[in-house]
This record gives structure tokens, sequence and C-alpha cells, in this order.
């Protein structure tokens, strides 16, 4: 592994001839003398401690900005040798260290000291934890990697299943919402949304597909969005991934009227990714607002070939600050639009997901759809 290729081999156990044991401890053992040529104890009190820097509840694993800092403390040691993966060796007589990790990702980082007294005994303690570094260290403000099996986590997420609208749905879909794990679950280390053909009634209407509809608890005004997902390859189904001011005033708003009670389309809306019933090769980015001066309903958008989408993972993103909003698939542009005056997008937004089936987007639904998944890896918003 990259640790051991950037270690001198006199700091390596196996070169020194002495034997370590990683299950119990990592203490030398071996026949190394002080300098008074008697065979010197090991340091049996190292402590060893590794922190991603900005981790709390929602972000367990960090801040995304990569830093960790460590700390090892034994009671006789007088200097302590980090080991990071892909730098060389850092010697700190304190026992404290903070590092900057830059390989992007949600990856496991494996983080050794060795400590030593002035007599020559020694110790070596190593810790292996996952760190969360984000696109050029931004800092991370919401994530979910859905890597805890079961049911989706209800702090993060609301699954809205109230039909909103006379007992139905919006845009002519088919489908009811619920929050059962039938139709949104974690497991594997993926987010799956299932679209299902089956009769189902809520509040006294029936419908003959299900499905789920996640609606993020964590508003934000700018910054960065990336889902990290295959999209269902089932005719029929319209796939979504999508935000709207946190200020609309709809049934599944988490925030109620938190950050204020308007209706759509004043509220704005940014599809990052919608996707046909009826064209798997392409997927859709498109803004839908009212202007702030007039009121009127105005739209713009465009779409991109994206031939693997539903066989494939690809991360669907939206660049947003005051000047712009960009939506890209992967490193591809698919629509850049200024945020001009006019336009809804200076409040929070949240972010939801979906799979609905038929209505505008989805169109006919064959007789042979069954099913439709949409799989999410993650889901990481920085500033
Ligand atoms: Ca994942």
């Amino acid at each position: 592994m990259p640790l051991r290729a950037t270690v001198p081999c006199l700091l390596l156990v196996a070169c020194a001839g002495v034997q370590t044991d990683d299950t119990d401890g990592d203490v030398w053992r071996g026949t190394d003398t002080g300098d008074s040529g008697e065979p010197a104890l090991p340091l049996a009190d190292l402590t060893f401690e590794a922190e991603a820097l900005g981790a709390d509840e929602l972000n367990p694993h960090g801040d995304g900005s990569g830093r960790v800092r460590l700390t090892a403390s034994a009671d006789d040691a007088v200097r302590y040798v980090f080991l990071v993966e892909g730098s060389a060796p850092v010697e700190r007589e304190d026992g404290v260290l903070e590092v900057t990790l830059t390989e992007e990702g949600l990856l496991d980082h494996t983080f050794a000291v060795l400590a030593f007294a002035a007599d020559g005994a020694s110790a070596r303690e190593e810790r292996t934890m996952k760190v969360q570094v984000g696109s050029d260290g931004r800092r991370l403000i919401f994530a979910d990697e859905f890597d805890r099996d079961g049911a989706v986590d209800p702090s993060k997420w609301l699954a809205q299943h109230r039909p909103p609208l006379d007992g139905g749905w919006f845009n002519g879909e088919l489908q009811h919402y619920t929050e059962r794990l039938d139709n949104a679950w974690v497991s594997d280390g993926t987010l799956k949304i299932r679209a299902r053909r089956e009769r189902y009634t809520v509040e006294g209407s029936a419908r003959d597909f299900t499905s789920a509809r996640l609606n993020a608890r964590f508003a934000f005004a700018y910054g960065r969005v990336e889902v990290r997902a295959k999209l269902p390859s089932a005719a029929g189904a319209w796939p979504a991934i999508w935000t709207l001011g946190a200020n609309v005033n709809e049934l599944g708003n988490p925030f109620g009227t938190t950050y204020g009670n308007v209706g759509w389309p004043a509220c704005g809306e940014v599809d990052i990714l919608e996707q046909v019933g009826w064209d798997k090769q392409h997927t859709i980015a498109h803004f839908h607002w009212a202007d702030t001066r007039t009121g009127e309903y105005a739209h713009e958008g465009g779409e991109l070939r994206v031939p693997t989408s539903t066989t494939a993972f690809h991360v669907y993103a939206l660049e947003w600050d005051a000047e712009r909003l960009e939506v890209f698939v992967d490193d591809d542009l698919v629509w850049s639009m200024p945020n001009d005056a006019g336009r809804p997008y200076d409040n929070p937004h949240y972010l939801l997901l979906n799979v609905a089936v038929g209505g505008n987007l989805g169109g006919d639904v064959p007789a042979s759809f069954d099913e439709a998944v949409m799989e999410v890896d993650w889901v990481r918003i920085y500033e």
C-alpha cells in the first residue's frame, strides 16, 4: 500500500527485524536496544487519535476540507514520527500534526505514528478511517452516502406521501408516493427508489402504481449539488433530481413557512436531472420560475445525450451562485443560465429525489411495466 512505499526502511517494522501484531496494539516487541545497550521496554501507553475536522452528526466523515488532526501521546515519548499515505514521514515533538488530504471522495485513509522515548523504547499505532474530501476542498454542508442498510435516514429525508391534489399528484402522474421500504430503501451502499405496478389506495384515492419521493430536510442558498445516480431503464418512468425554493407552499415542504410562503413557480425550481419515459438516451436540465417583477411564468433548459444513463452511474451536478446556475452531467455542461434580475434564485432551496410514473414527462406506460429503480450512490452538497 502507498503508506509503506513512502516510508524509509528504517521506520518499517519489518526492516527492523521485529514483529508486530496489528490486532493487539502495534507495540514494537523487537530486540532494539537503547543507548545504554540494555534492551528497552516498549512504550506501552501510546494513545493515537485521528480526527476529521469539521465532523458533526450530519457529516460524520468531516466537512469536505480533507483536514485531519492526528494526536499521539505516551508518557516517556520525546518525539513522534507520523506516517500519512502519500507523504514523507513528519516528526513532531508535541505529538500533534494536522494534515490536509487531497484525493477527492469518501475514502479509507490509514495513519500511523511511531513514538520514541529517550532510552530508545518505542511503540507504533495505526488508525484507518473514512475521510470526506470535496471538490476543490470545498466545505461539505450536507451529505448522505447511503452506507447504512435499511430505511432512509429520517433525520435527512422526508418521504412525501400525502397526495397534494385532490387525492392525486402533479403533472398527471399515475403513482402514489409512499413511505414504505418497498419504494425506498438503502442496501449495499446505495439508495433505491422503486416505482412499482401495484394497486394502492391513499385517503380514498386508488392508483395502479407506487413510488417514493424524498425531500431533503436541508435548505441552502448557492453552492454545488452532486448526486451520483443510475437511472431506471423502464419506459414510462420519469426520474427526477431537483430543487424547489424552500418558501414554496407545498405539502411536502419540510420547512413549512420558515423560509416564506409562495406558490409555484414563484418559489423557483431547478431540475438538475429529469428523463422522459420514452427516451433513455438523453437527460434534461431545466429551470422553472415566475418573474419576480411581473409574476409571469418562465422557463428554460436543455438536454444532453447520455447513452449510459441507465447502465452506469453519473454525477448530476448543479453549480449555483449569485451570477449563474449551471447543470452538469459529470463534467459536461447541460445548461447554463444567468442568475439575473427577475429570477428568484437567491433564496434557499431544498433537494428532491423521486421516480414518477406516466404523466407529462413519463408518457405512455407500457403493459409490460413492472418496476423502475433509480439507484443513488451518494448526495453531496458543498458550500
Ligand atoms: Ca454510497
